[in-house]
């Protein structure tokens, strides 16, 4: 592969929840994860991110095997109820002195700290408040986090995600109930996406104002996109899969990089899609330094006109599709993951190069691309040659679509660890590092190895 330049960034990528354990450490508050998965019934055999990797008794080590991978970046999340255990007010010192440790001790092996500040564990007193995203305060109660985090960790964190994946907070949160807040509806979604943009723009307003001069780092969000493959040549089919692109991905890169949702959004949705003022869309417009994208998999897009009732979402992940008349398929000839999810590297090729003529030239960071197979430890050794496959067909179609003039800057494998996968608990294993949940015992799979040699 010969594109990726000098410069090209290589990390990898976790967060808080699904790591760190320590659940109710040193001062740590409530998030909506802590509550929901100690709740029977919500996640698979009922398991909680108590313990989780025990990151937070276990970072060091793992910043050293982070070293020994010979990463140049490393992504991870700051647990909001560490820093403020009632999402707002005091400050928790001792959650401030957690992330300072592990800052320090990246940028004293030479790694560079990718910080989220929100990966989805939202505090449990601001849902109770206002539930969460659907209030208003929400965007001055995540801004006054934000700007916590930029005045204790900007002085050595240059590179800010305000939040990862908006469109799973407010489809899988708000809408189809599989994560906290756990709401069905087909309008709370839209009115937690707007919130979330608009808090976004919040926090980067701040960062902007207070901080970037001085600190001189880069800010952005992070949104999720899977590529929608028309099934057909037929224009209903390829406008079909144009506009699930739109609902997906438009939906929260649109107001960033145009000021407002995309056209069919706003024809489609009607009154449950809120309007932003001149003023936000102001705000929003230009309010990403990259563009943070993460991405799994592909399926394929058919027109829905409505004449044949057909089976709706089969993995459930197209959003509200009645409000995009899309049905979704995927192809039985794909290769799947442990997920269920199509294994399609040129999917991937596709999507970059669609960013960049929809957006322009931004900068593109993969903040997240990996895939879930399982692999035992014997012997000391673990082998997941699915990974090392998956890796190799992903990072070939980055490559391809690079020459193609993709601009894409850099590539963060997820996850180093295994991990907590939320609602499915400790079953699928997404990590490049073996985790034995009984004995904490890490150990590097095959693919941790064959990624250490490639990035070489
Ligand atoms: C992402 N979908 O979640 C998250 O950022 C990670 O925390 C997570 O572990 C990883 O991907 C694997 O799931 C997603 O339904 C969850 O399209 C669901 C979807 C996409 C991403």
């Amino acid at each position: 592969m010969k594109n990726f330049g000098k410069y090209f960034v290589w990390g990898v990528a976790t967060s808080a929840y699904q790591i760190e354990g320590a659940h109710d450490k040193d001062g740590k508050g409530v998030s909506i994860w802590d509550s929901f998965s100690n709740t029977p019934g919500n996640v698979m055999n009922d398991e909680n991110g108590n313990i989780a990797c025990d990151h937070y008794h276990k970072f060091e080590e793992d910043i050293n095997l982070l070293s020994e991978l010979g990463v140049k970046a490393y992504r991870f999340s700051i647990a909001w109820t560490r820093i403020l255990p009632y999402g707002k007010g005091e400050i928790n010192q001792k959650g401030i002195d957690f992330y300072n440790r592990i800052i320090d001790l990246l940028l004293e092996k030479g790694i560079t700290p990718w910080v989220t500040l929100y990966h989805w564990d939202l505090p449990q007193n601001l849902q109770d408040e206002y539930e969460g995203w659907l209030g208003r305060q929400i965007i001055k109660d995540f801004a006054y986090f934000a700007d916590v985090c930029f005045q204790a960790f900007g002085d050595r964190v240059r590179h800010w995600i305000t939040l990862n994946e908006p469109w799973v907070v407010a489809i899988l949160g708000y809408g189809q109930a599989v994560f906290p807040p756990a709401i069905t509806s087909n309008s709370a979604p839209y009115l937690a996406g707007h919130h979330l943009l608009l808090a976004h723009a919040e926090a980067v307003e701040i960062y902007r104002k207070k901080y970037q001069k001085d600190q001189g780092g880069l800010i952005g969000i992070t949104n999720n996109c899977d590529w929608r493959e028309p099934v057909d040549q037929k224009s209903e089919n390829k406008e079909a899969a144009e506009r699930a692109l739109e609902f997906f991905l438009g939906w929260f890169a649109d107001p960033v990089y145009f000021g407002n949702y995309p056209a069919s959004m706003i024809d489609r949705v009607g009154d449950r899609l809120p309007s932003f003022t001149e003023e936000e869309k102001t705000k929003l417009k230009g309010s990403s330094d990259f563009f943070g994208l993460n991405h799994y998999t592909t399926m394929m897009v058919e027109n829905d006109d409505h004449t044949i009732i057909r089976e709706q979402n089969v993995y459930g992940n197209g959003g509200i599709s009645e409000d995009q008349d899309v049905i979704l398929h995927t192809d039985p000839a794909w290769d799947k993951t442990t997920m269920g999810w199509s294994i399609v590297p040129w999917g991937c090729r596709k999507l970059l190069l669609w960013i960049n003529q929809r957006y322009g030239l931004v900068d593109i960071y993969i903040t997240e691309n990996g895939c879930s197979f399982d692999a035992e430890v014997e012997d000391g050794q673990s082998h997941d040659p699915g990974r090392v496959e998956f890796l190799k067909g992903y990072l070939e179609a980055c490559d391809e679509a690079i020459g193609e003039g993709a601009n894409l800057k850099g590539y963060f494998a997820w996850s180093f660890l295994d991990n907590f996968e939320w609602a499915l608990g400790y079953s699928k294993r997404f990590g490049i590092v073996h985790v034995d949940y009984d004995t904490l015992v890490r150990t590097p799979k095959e693919s941790y190895y064959w990624y250490r040699d490639f990035i070489k």
